[in-house]
């Protein structure tokens, strides 16, 4: 659970990066697919080049899924749930840790694509950010990114 001061923080530095959200979707993308090619074999109908127009338009997709849980941070199970069982039931998002233990994890890294996306997206939140990505808005957005990655992979069996 995130704290009172926890969930102000995230709505206060999600606010800023309104004019560039859209940019920081793609951006995350474009970093995971880069840093951990496996997760490219989630899209293999998408031209995963840099600043492609399905790159851009599946990140806005997945930013404006992040303004919905920045807006229910109370209840996100309940905000995301037809995008968790989309991720279980369609997608098969694999929220396995662990080489060997999924069915897309043949290259071997140690942590599920979800995890990986999350880290993608401080990291592309911390460049956009720069001295404002404090240590306090870091913690607090490792927890939501954990949280939302949790909801989006409860349904999976
Ligand atoms: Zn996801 C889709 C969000 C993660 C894979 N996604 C999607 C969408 C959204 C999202 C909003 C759209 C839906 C509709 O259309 O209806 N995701 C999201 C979020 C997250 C995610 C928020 C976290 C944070 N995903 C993810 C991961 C992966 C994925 C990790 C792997 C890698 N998704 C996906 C896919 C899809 C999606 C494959 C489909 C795409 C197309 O278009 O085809």
């Amino acid at each position: 659970m995130l704290t009172a001061e926890e969930q102000s923080l995230i709505q206060k530095v999600w606010e800023k990066t309104a004019s560039h959200r859209d940019e920081i979707g793609g951006e995350s993308l474009y970093r995971l697919f880069t840093s951990y090619p496996s997760t490219k074999t989630y899209f293999p109908h998408f031209d995963l080049s840099c600043g492609s127009e399905q790159i851009r338009s599946h990140g806005k997709k997945v930013v404006a899924a992040l303004s919905t849980a920045v807006k229910s941070l109370d209840n996100l199970s309940q905000a995301l749930s037809e995008l968790s069982s989309l991720h279980a039931y369609n997608l098969r998002v694999d929220p396995e840790l662990g080489p060997g233990t999924g069915n897309r994890s043949s290259d071997v890294e140690p942590h599920s694509a979800l995890q990986l996306l999350s880290q993608c997206i401080q990291v592309v939140l911390a460049l956009h950010l720069g001295k404002e990505y404090t240590p306090e808005v870091h913690a607090a957005f490792d927890k939501f990114l954990s949280a939302v990655a949790a909801v989006l992979s409860e349904k999976y069996r």
